[in-house]
C-alpha cells in the first residue's frame, strides 16, 4: 500500500494561476469543462522533465486540449491516478472535458447529490474527483465557475466569490457565473445547486464593508435559521475585536445539506453544513445542539482567515488551519458563554477522544510524518492537541505577546500556503523568543505523563515543588524527549483562599519550583486550567480532593478534584468487584467511608449557590464509561456499567431530598431561550432527574415520563428520554413512538431517536437495532443515519458492544464492511472502537482483533478502511 511522508514533499512542477469551470449540471453524467491557465514553476529544479501531472480519479476524460489543440490518444496518458502529458516550453493553457455521475457518488467526495440538490465536498482530495488537477494545497488559482442547469429542479445555482452572471438558456435551463478574486486551493472549491429555500440578513463590518449573510436549507426550514445566523454575526464581530480580522467579500453563503460526510466545511464565501449543525429551533434542538451549532459556524467562518487566506503548503500541515481555528473556536465559546464551564468541556472531549487515540494504535505526532488516506487523519490529535499547543502558546506569550505574532502570521503570509514552522517562527519573531522545545509538541506522539512531589518548609516558609515529566513510546516513536509546558500551580491555605499561584516552565525531565513566603503547609492545586494537556499521575489524599472541590478559586481544578474523586472510588469499587461475586453494592460497601465523604462533597457542590448552575451541573456528572475503561487494563464493562450506576443510585437516595428541590426550583415557565443561564438551569434540573430516577424510586420515573409529556422544548424532553432510555416504564414506550411520529419526516431529529435506541442499556438493545436498520428512514447511504444507529452502538454503549458472547463486534464488523463499498471515509471513522483491544481482556481483545481480520479480508477494501484497520491490528 501507498505511504506518502512528509519528508518527500516538493513544490510543485506547474502552478495554475487561473481556472475557468463550465459545469453542465444532470444528476446522472454532468458535464466539465475545465481552462487551466498553467505556467511552470521557475523554483523547479533543473533537469526535470516537462511532464505535467493532473490528480483525477473515478471520471471519464472526454478530451484534452493544449493551446487549442486536441491532443490525439498517444499524447497522454490517463492512469487511475491522473492525467499526464509534456508540457510546451511557455505558459500554456489546457482544456479539459470530463464526466461525472453526481446521482452515483455515494462516496459524497467531489460532486453529490444530496436529497434533490447537487453539492460539493472537496476537502481533501475531492476536486480530482470533478476534472484533473493539481489537486494539492500548495497551488492556488483564481476561480471562473459557470453553472448551467435545469431552471426549475435548480432555481439556486451558487458557488465562490461574488455572482458576475446570470440568465436563461434554452430548454428550460438557466445559468449563472461566479468569480471569486481570491487565489485558493482546489480544496476551497465548492458548487451547490438546488431548489432551497434562503434565509437573509446583513453585517456591516468594522470598515463599514455591507456583507450580505444567506443561509439555505431545504423548503419548510426557514425556522430553523436564527440561531445559526445570530452566531454568524458574533463570529464576526468577535474576530474583528478579538483578533483584527475582517471579512473580505460582500457575500458569505452557508448550505445545509443532509448529506455529508463530517461536520462542515469551509469552501470560501461558500460553507457547507450537515444539516444538524445549523438547524434548530426550541422544539427540535436540544442546548447542546444550539452551542455545537454556534462553535462550528463560529469554526467556519474562522477558517476565512485561518485556512483560506493562510492556507496548508501539504496535508501534513493540517494542524495549522486546524488547530489554530479550534483555539479560535473555544475562545469564541468561552467569551460567549462561561470560560470555566468551557474549558471542562473541551478537557472532557480532549480526555475523552484525543488521549485514547495517543496512547493506541493510531497515534500521531500532530503534525503526522506519513499517511495512506490524508481522511483519515483529521483526527482528535490534529484538531484538539492542536488547539492544546496553540493554547500553550497562548499562555506562555500572555494575550499581547500572542496577538503580536497572530499579526506577523497573516501579515506575513497572507495568500499564501504555508507550514506549522511558519506559524511558529512568526510566534517567534514577533516576541523574540525561542519555541525550539515547544515545537516537540508538533512532532512527538503520545500524552505525557506528569508527577510531582511537594515539600514545606516552615522555617524558610518555603515550597518547593519537583515536577517529573515521561511520555511512553507509540508507534514508530521509542525515544521521547521532555516537552516544554506551562503548568499553573496554586497553594491553598487552611481557609481555602490562595497564599501563592503561578505559572512554571517546565522544560527538564524533573525541575524544582519554589515558592516563597508560603506561610503555612498549603495544599496544592496542580496543573489549574489543565495548562499542560497531560496526565497528572500523582494521586492526592481524599481529604484535599473534597478541600479543592470546596475551596479551589480554580473552576477547573474545582471540577477535576471531583473527578479524580469519583474514577478512584470507581476503580477501587471494580478492582474487588469479583471478590463481592460481581454485586456492584457490596464493592461499594467496601469503600464505604470514601463513597460517603465523596457524597458530602457533591452535596456541598449542589448546595452551592454561589457556584453557576452549569458548572454544578457538569461537576455532579460521574466520569463516563469511556473514560473510566481508558483507566485500567484489563477493563471490565460490565463492572464498570455496573459500578458506576450502584454509584449514582447511592448519590440519588443520600442526596434525594436535594435533588427533588433542585429539581422543582429549576423549573421554568419562561419562554424557551438557548442562552447559557438558561441552559445551565436546564442542565442542573437534568442532572437532578437523572439521579432521582437513579434511586430506583418508581415515582421518579412516573416524573420522567410526566416531563417528556409536559414539556415544550427538546432540551427537557431529551433529559426526560434519555433517562427512561434505559427502564422498562411504560413511559419509554410511549414517548418513543410519540418522537417517532413528531419526527417521521425529520431527518436530523429523528437521528436523536435511532441513537437513544442505540444506546439503551436495555438487554433487547442489540435486538431492536438490527430492526431499526430496516425503519423506512434508516439507509445506509446517509452518514448522519448510520453515526447516529451504528456508531452510537460502539462508542455509546460499551455494555452491548463489548457483549461476552461477541454478539457486538460480529453486528457491527458486518455494518463496516458493508459501508466500505458505500462510503469508506465514514466506515474508516467508525473502524476505531475495534482498535481498542488491548484494553480488553483476552477473550474481548481475541474477538476484536478477529473482527479487524475480517474486515482486512474484505475485496477491494478502500485505502481508507484498510489503514484504519491494518494500523490497529497492529
Ligand atoms: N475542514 C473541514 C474538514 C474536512 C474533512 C475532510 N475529510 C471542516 C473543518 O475542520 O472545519
Ligand atoms: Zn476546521
Amino acid at each position: 500500500r501507498h505511504v506518502i511522508s512528509r519528508k518527500d514533499y516538493k513544490e510543485p512542477d506547474f502552478f495554475v494561476e487561473k481556472v475557468e469551470l463550465v459545469f453542465d449540471l444532470e444528476r446522472e453524467v454532468t458535464n466539465v469543462k475545465s481552462r487551466l491557465f498553467i505556467h511552470a514553476n521557475p523554483a523547479r529544479g533543473t533537469g526535470v522533465d516537462d511532464e505535467v501531472f493532473l490528480h483525477g480519479e473515478d471520471m471519464k476524460l472526454v478530451s484534452v486540449s493544449i493551446n487549442e489543440r486536441r491532443l490525439a490518444s498517444g499524447d497522454f496518458t490517463v492512469d487511475q491516478e491522473g492525467l499526464r502529458f509534456t508540457a510546451p516550453r511557455e505558459a500554456f493553457i489546457a482544456e479539459i472535458e470530463t464526466q461525472i455521475s453526481p446521482a452515483n457518488n455515494t462516496r459524497l467526495e467531489g460532486l453529490y447529490v444530496s436529497q434533490s440538490a447537487f453539492c460539493t465536498q472537496c476537502e481533501a482530495e475531492g476536486f480530482r474527483r470533478i476534472t484533473y488537477f493539481p489537486d494539492r494545497p500548495d497551488v492556488m488559482a483564481t476561480f471562473k465557475v459557470t453553472i448551467n442547469a435545469d431552471k426549475s429542479s435548480c432555481p439556486v445555482l451558487l458557488s465562490n466569490g461574488n455572482l458576475i452572471d446570470s440568465g436563461d438558456l434554452d430548454g428550460g435551463r438557466h445559468f449563472a457565473v461566479w468569480e471569486d478574486p481570491f487565489p485558493k486551493p482546489s480544496y476551497l472549491f465548492a458548487l451547490v445547486a438546488g431548489d432551497l429555500a434562503c434565509v437573509e440578513d446583513s453585517f456591516k463590518t468594522v470598515s463599514g464593508r455591507d456583507v450580505a449573510l444567506r443561509i439555505f436549507v431545504e423548503h419548510g426550514n426557514e425556522d430553523r435559521c436564527d440561531y445559526a445566523m445570530d452566531s454568524l454575526k458574533r463570529s464576526m464581530k468577535w474576530d474583528e475585536d478579538v483578533y483584527g480580522l475582517e471579512y473580505d467579500l460582500d457575500l458569505f453563503n452557508i448550505v445545509a445539506v443532509s448529506d455529508f460526510n463530517m461536520g462542515a466545511m469551509e469552501n470560501k464565501s461558500l460553507n457547507v453544513f450537515n444539516a444538524k449543525y445549523i438547524l434548530a429551533k426550541p422544539d427540535t434542538a436540544t442546548d447542546m445542539d444550539f452551542e455545537l451549532i454556534e462553535s462550528i459556524v463560529a469554526h467556519e467562518y474562522f477558517h476565512n482567515w485561518s485556512g483560506n487566506r493562510v492556507t496548508c503548503r501539504d496535508w501534513f500541515q493540517l494542524s495549522l488551519k486546524e488547530g489554530l481555528t479550534v483555539f479560535r473556536d473555544q475562545e469564541f465559546s468561552a467569551d460567549q458563554r462561561s470560560r470555566p464551564v468551557q474549558r471542562i468541556k473541551d478537557v472532557a472531549q480532549l480526555r475523552a477522544r484525543q488521549f485514547p487515540e495517543d496512547g493506541g494504535p493510531l497515534a500521531h505526532p500532530v503534525r503526522p510524518d506519513s499517511y495512506m488516506e490524508i481522511n483519515n487523519f483529521y483526527t482528535a490529535t490534529v484538531y484538539e492537541k492542536g488547539a492544546e499547543l496553540i493554547r500553550m502558546m497562548h499562555t506562555l506569550l500572555g494575550p499581547d505577546g500572542y496577538r503580536k505574532g497572530i499579526d506577523l502570521y497573516f501579515d506575513r503570509h497572507d495568500g499564501q500556503a504555508v507550514t506549522c514552522d511558519d506559524f511558529a517562527k512568526a510566534m517567534e519573531d514577533a516576541n523574540d523568543i525561542d519555541f525550539t522545545q515547544l515545537k516537540l509538541w508538533y512532532s512527538q506522539a503520545g500524552t505525557p505523563k506528569l508527577w510531582w512531589e511537594g515539600d514545606y518548609d516552615a522555617d524558610a516558609k518555603q515550597y518547593r515543588i519537583t515536577l517529573t515529566q515521561k511520555t511512553d513510546p507509540t508507534p514508530g516513536q521509542s525515544d521521547k524527549k521532555p516537552l516544554h509546558m506551562p503548568v499553573s500551580i496554586g497553594l491553598l491555605g487552611a481557609d481555602g483562599n490562595d497564599i501563592a499561584a503561578k505559572t512554571v516552565e517546565l522544560t527538564e525531565a524533573t525541575q524544582e519550583f519554589v515558592f516563597d513566603g508560603v506561610t503555612e503547609k498549603p495544599v496544592v492545586s496542580f496543573n489549574r486550567g489543565f495548562s499542560a494537556p497531560v496526565n497528572v499521575m500523582t494521586d492526592q489524599p481524599d481529604a484535599e480532593l473534597v478541600f479543592l472541590m470546596g475551596n479551589d478559586s480554580d473552576a477547573f481544578n474545582r471540577w477535576e478534584a471531583g473527578q479524580k474523586y469519583a474514577t478512584r472510588l470507581i476503580l477501587s469499587a471494580i478492582s474487588n468487584f469479583e471478590e463481592n461475586d460481581g454485586n456492584a453494592d457490596a464493592a461499594l460497601n467496601d469503600v464505604a467511608v470514601a463513597v460517603d465523604a465523596f457524597i458530602g462533597a457533591m452535596q456541598a457542590t449542589l448546595l452551592n449557590d454561589g457556584l453557576d448552575k452549569a458548572f454544578r451541573a457538569d461537576a455532579l456528572v460521574l466520569p463516563g464509561e469511556e473514560f473510566i475503561s481508558e483507566q485500567r487494563k484489563p477493563a471490565n464493562p460490565d463492572a464498570i456499567h455496573q459500578v458506576r450506576n450502584a454509584l449514582r443510585k447511592r448519590i440519588g437516595v443520600a442526596l434525594m431530598d436535594d435533588f427533588e428541590n433542585t429539581y422543582h426550583q429549576n423549573a421554568s415557565n419562561a419562554a424557551f431561550t438557548p442562552d447559557a443561564l438558561s441552559a445551565g438551569q436546564r442542565a442542573l434540573r437534568a442532572t437532578a432527574l437523572g439521579y432521582l430516577v437513579a434511586s430506583g424510586e418508581a415515582r421518579f420515573a412516573d416524573l420522567a415520563s410526566d416531563q417528556y409529556k409536559a414539556s415544550d422544548n427538546m432540551t427537557d424532553q431529551m433529559a426526560a428520554l434519555s433517562v427512561l432510555n434505559h427502564l422498562d416504564h411504560p413511559g419509554r414506550a410511549d414517548a418513543l413512538a410519540d418522537f417517532e411520529n413528531r419526527f417521521a419526516k425529520d431527518g436530523v431529529v429523528l437521528d436523536k431517536w435511532f441513537a437513544l435506541q442505540a444506546m439503551s442499556s436495555r438487554d433487547d438493545t442489540l435486538a431492536r437495532v438490527k430492526d431499526l436498520m430496516g425503519h423506512p428512514a434508516f439507509t445506509m447511504r446517509n452518514p448522519n443515519k448510520v453515526r447516529s444507529l451504528i456508531g452510537a452502538f460502539a462508542v455509546g454503549n460499551p455494555r452491548h458492544f463489548h457483549a461476552k458472547d461477541g454478539s457486538g463486534y460480529e453486528f457491527y464488523t458486518d455494518r463496516l464492511i458493508e459501508l466500505d463499498d458505500i462510503n469508506p471515509q465514514v466506515a474508516a471513522r467508525l473502524c476505531a472502537p475495534l482498535g481498542k483491544w488491548a484494553k480488553y481482556d483476552d477473550d474481548r481483545a481475541d474477538m476484536m482483533k478477529a473482527a479487524l481480520q475480517r474486515i482486512l479480508a474484505k475485496e477491494d477494501i478502500s485505502r481508507d478502511l484498510y489503514e484504519i484497520a491494518s494500523k490497529s491490528a497492529a
